[in-house]
């Protein structure tokens, strides 16, 4: 059903906050009533610190934006820790190797649009108007978009939207916010050799491009990673049907989400270092890895099966649980949004991995908890800020962006 993706698992648990915060006004008002809520520090707006940098410090966790256990839309225009966001998905920066200007870029794939806070935490409208929809032109607070799970900044300025309830990949000029392009003509699976605006994907759950500007589609419901190059043309660059092979890349199979209100899985990253493409390989509970060089397809972390085990020892042999994203450090450490299991890991140069955020019970933490102490709640997008030494999450569960220093 067309704009169903995703509605059905999170109205459930959101359904499930409403009512949990719901007994929680009720039991305030009754006597001797000794209801002790899982989430004691919903609806308290009026204990937020309003200086977001009150709260800090190394490998501390505080919040950038959202009211945890809220989700709506309210507060654009104002501070982002006042500003409501529903099921935040992903959180992106403009590139190191761009001029930077410190803004914060929030998938608020729930409310269809993507969100935008200043360096002084104001939360505006960005890119979407806030009604699902599929505009097919016009500047970037007039389109309509329909699940927006990803967005990629390019080389040259330009914003790559994975606007994944739509099956398109929609490109807005980088100066204006002008619609440039659109990827994708319907959902479906045809067009390879063909214009990419002819072509069809399935659910598009990330962009990424490499360093000769070619960009790599995680066409999320065709189990492939799609190209499209300097003239537009699309092809499949890895992958066929869903499996777990790894080998040459048109040979290699990976696993991701399909269920119709399946969450946004599959995304990857570009290391520019050793020339390879990282995906979360989210229903294989692992990391795989595309070499440009040899064309081959490899494991780097998970066994295949789910569970959260390993830690301290090689990735390969450890158990990743639903992983949907994956982020690179300069100084080759690698991120994992390990959602299922409700915890940030990373695997080191020598390809040990540990957990860096989350206990791996769900729930929800306050300011200045230490990381490793901290509860999240299905954090399933990352970033990471190279200039500020800075680790994002999109807490989603929890509806917040969370942020940690120097990890
Ligand atoms: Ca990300």
């Amino acid at each position: 059903m067309p704009g169903r993706h995703n509605s059905v698992p999170y109205n459930v648990v959101d359904g499930h906050r409403k009512i949990l915060m719901a007994l929680i006004a009720i039991a305030a008002f009754l006597p001797g009533c000794d209801f002790t809520p899982t989430f004691s520090e919903f609806d308290k707006k009026d204990d937020i610190v309003v200086d977001e940098n009150s709260c800090g410090g190394q490998g501390i966790l505080c919040n950038v934006a959202g009211v945890a256990g809220m989700s709506g839309s309210d507060g654009l225009g104002g501070p982002a820790i006042d500003a409501l966001l529903n099921f935040p998905t992903d959180v992106e920066m403009v590139p190191l190797t761009l001029a930077q200007t410190g803004e914060i870029f929030v998938l608020d794939e729930n409310n269809h649009a993507i969100r935008r806070i200043t360096r002084q935490g104001d939360m505006f409208p960005f890119i979407g108007t806030g009604n699902q929809g599929d505009g097919a032109s016009g500047t970037g607070d007039q389109v309509d978009l329909n699940y927006p799970s990803h967005l990629a900044i390019s080389q040259s300025g330009h914003f790559f939207v994975s606007d994944r309830g739509n099956s398109k990949i929609k490109v807005f000029n980088g100066a204006s916010l002008e619609m440039m392009s659109s990827y994708g003509r319907a959902e479906g699976l045809s067009g390879d050799g063909g214009p990419a605006t002819d072509a069809e994907f399935d659910r598009p759950s990330s962009v990424v491009f490499d360093p000769d500007g070619l960009v790599y589609v995680s066409d999320q419901g065709n189990q492939r990673i799609r190209r499209i190059d300097q003239d537009e043309i699309v092809s499949t660059f890895a992958g066929s049907s869903a499996g777990f092979v790894d080998g040459s890349k048109e040979d290699a199979q990976f696993d991701f989400p399909v269920a119709v209100d399946a969450p946004a899985g599959g995304k990857s990253s570009m290391n520019t270092h050793d020339w390879a493409l990282y995906i979360a390989d989210t229903e294989n509970h692992s990391i795989r890895r595309i070499n440009f060089i040899t064309g081959h397809v490899t494991t780097v972390a998970g066994t295949g099966t789910a569970g959260y085990s390993g830690d301290g020892g090689n990735a390969r042999q450890a158990q990743l649980n639903y992983p949907t994203d994956v982020i690179f450090r300069e100084d080759h450490h690698i991120y994992i949004a390990d959602s299922g299991n409700n915890v940030i890991r990373k695997i080191d140069p020598f390809g040990n991995i540990t957990t860096l955020v989350g206990t791996g019970e769900a729930g929800y933490s306050p300011d200045e908890t230490p990381a490793t102490e901290a509860k999240l709640n299905t954090p399933s997008g990352i970033y990471y800020d190279e200039v500020n030494q800075t680790l994002y999450i999109a807490d989603t569960y929890n509806h917040q962006i969370k942020r940690v220093f120097d990890l």
